[in-house]
């Protein structure tokens, strides 16, 4: 039995889906453009956004063994799903803090696959928000999935996921610790990328004092 009667059918049942993903996306750019004009840095690189897909929610909903009724979309907590690319492992927490203090933002998980990634070598922050929506019938609250990963962990999720995890097929064990040691080296750039951010910034900021003691002399 098919969940949606048709694809304008299951369209229209994402409208308010739809308009979840925009408010957290606008309020992730408010965020950022606030940091780019306070302190002159802009931490985010990329949010990509995107609403399940009809055989993505069939496929889960069926693995999960949930009923195949429409009511079943409400324990699915990543049918609006927003991903932010920032630039440094540091502005992952720091971005999620600040989203998080909005006050009409309900945080109802929190995955740290950066802390603990998982088994395959994934990592990413993963946030489960609830948002209120107002249609026409009414208010409606919106889970939201935000993954926050800096740009080279991207770059693995991004590769890994059509090589591995969407793949059916079984993959050995040789490249599955092949996988997951570039993980590990990606993760070691990361924190090297950091420390270099940091110094540079050091830099910058003794020169420009310098330069501001030397003009008052
Ligand atoms: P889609 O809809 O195809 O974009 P689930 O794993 O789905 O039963 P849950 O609790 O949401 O349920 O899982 P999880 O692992 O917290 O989050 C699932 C999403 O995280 C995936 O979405 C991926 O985007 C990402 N993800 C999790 N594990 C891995 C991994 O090992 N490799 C990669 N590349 N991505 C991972 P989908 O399934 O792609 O959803």
């Amino acid at each position: 039995m098919k969940l949606f009667k048709d694809y304008k059918n299951y369209w229209d049942y994402m409208q308010p889906y739809r308009s979840a993903v925009n408010l957290v996306k606008a309020k992730l750019e408010g965020i950022d453009d606030e940091l780019k004009c306070e302190h002159g840095y802009s931490p985010i690189h990329q949010i990509q956004s995107r609403i399940k897909s009809l055989e993505s929610i069939e496929e889960k909903i069926e693995r999960k063994h949930y009923s195949n009724t429409l009511d079943s979309l409400k324990k699915l907590y990543d049918i609006a799903g927003l991903r932010v690319i920032c630039h440094y492992i540091n502005d992952i927490q720091y971005i999620s803090q600040l989203f998080i203090m909005h006050e009409d933002i309900h945080l109802l998980k929190t995955v740290n696959y950066i802390d603990y990634p998982k088994e395959s070598g994934y990592q990413s922050l993963h946030l489960v928000v609830e948002v209120s929506i107002y249609c026409q019938n009414g208010l409606m609250k919106i889970p939201v999935e935000i993954q926050l990963r800096t740009i080279a962990m991207d770059c693995w999720a991004s590769l890994e996921h059509d090589l591995l995890y969407k793949n059916k097929r079984a993959i050995s064990k040789d490249i599955q610790d092949e996988l997951k040691e570039c993980a590990k080296r990606i993760a070691l750039t990361d924190l090297q990328m950091q420390r270099i951010y940091q110094k540079v910034y050091q830099e910058k900021r003794k020169r420009r004092n310098n330069h501001q003691s030397n003009e008052k002399c």
